[in-house]
């Protein structure tokens, strides 16, 4: 069987051999959402850049620039990282830009990845079919916020755990914590979450709309992964 394996933070990933194996980097609040809301609305691709500087050199190209630093929409760019900024909105074959403070800096911290997924709870069993259906040693990666730890983030990747591990085998002490942090908040997710850091942060900045959309199961079938330094819908793509 193949393992399961969680990474909690991006500053962990040294830690981690990725050789042949699959990556799923979660940020669950919220950009590996977002994302899935782009791609789902019909973008083209999601080009996940580390800096603001980079984002604006891709608009200079085309492309729509979307940037967050601390929560909030920077000024000069298109988008921020909300679902809502692209649910709905006439972005059909766009191509994104998007930096964001913890989400896309760690895609980049991952090395020699087979592939890298993005997980969210917004197409979770979609995910769930693609990685039943490669069979391959599993690494989930949390982005966290500042390089710590955060609950969300780690409750996604026991979520993701609980539709595997019939099928997997886990195989660290992270995965088994993210597991039954998941058993033990399930319920009411947004409860459980409510007092957890980046919670806080957003509720302060009124996007209570934002992380309710985040924790809703299964909303979208399109499952995001990296391909050529773009993210792109994978049952689309040809060759991946
Ligand atoms: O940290 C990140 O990458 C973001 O997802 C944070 S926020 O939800 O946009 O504030």
């Amino acid at each position: 069987m193949p393992s399961i394996s969680v990474c909690l933070s991006p500053r962990l990933t040294n830690l981690q051999d990725f050789t042949n194996k699959i990556a799923v980097v979660v940020d669950i609040l919220r950009a590996t959402t977002t994302i899935s809301a782009a791609l789902e609305s019909g973008a083209a691709s999601v080009r996940p850049v580390e800096t603001l500087e980079e984002c604006n050199y891709w608009q200079s190209k085309g492309y729509l620039g979307a940037a967050e630093r601390g929560g909030q929409k920077v000024d000069g760019f298109d988008y921020g990282n909300s679902p809502f900024d692209y649910l709905n909105k006439n972005i059909s074959g766009k191509k994104i830009a998007l930096t964001t403070t913890n989400g896309t800096k760690t895609i980049y911290a991952i090395k020699n990845a087979d592939q890298i997924f993005m997980g969210a709870f917004v197409n979770i069993s979609a995910l769930t079919r693609v990685l039943l259906d490669k069979k391959k040693d599993i690494i989930i990666v949390c982005a966290g916020w500042n390089d710590e730890v955060n609950l969300e983030d780690t409750m996604f990747a026991g979520a993701l755990i609980d539709h595997l591990m019939h099928s997997f085998n886990i195989s660290d002490d992270p995965a088994i914590l993210a597991h039954n942090l998941f058993d033990l908040g399930k319920g009411d997710m947004f409860h459980f979450l409510e007092k957890s850091s980046h919670v806080s942060r957003l509720l302060k900045l009124g996007l209570k709309k934002d992380i309710d959309f985040c924790l809703e199961l299964d909303i979208f079938d399109q499952v995001s992964v990296l391909k050529n330094d773009e993210i792109m819908s994978y049952p689309h793509q040809v060759d991946v």
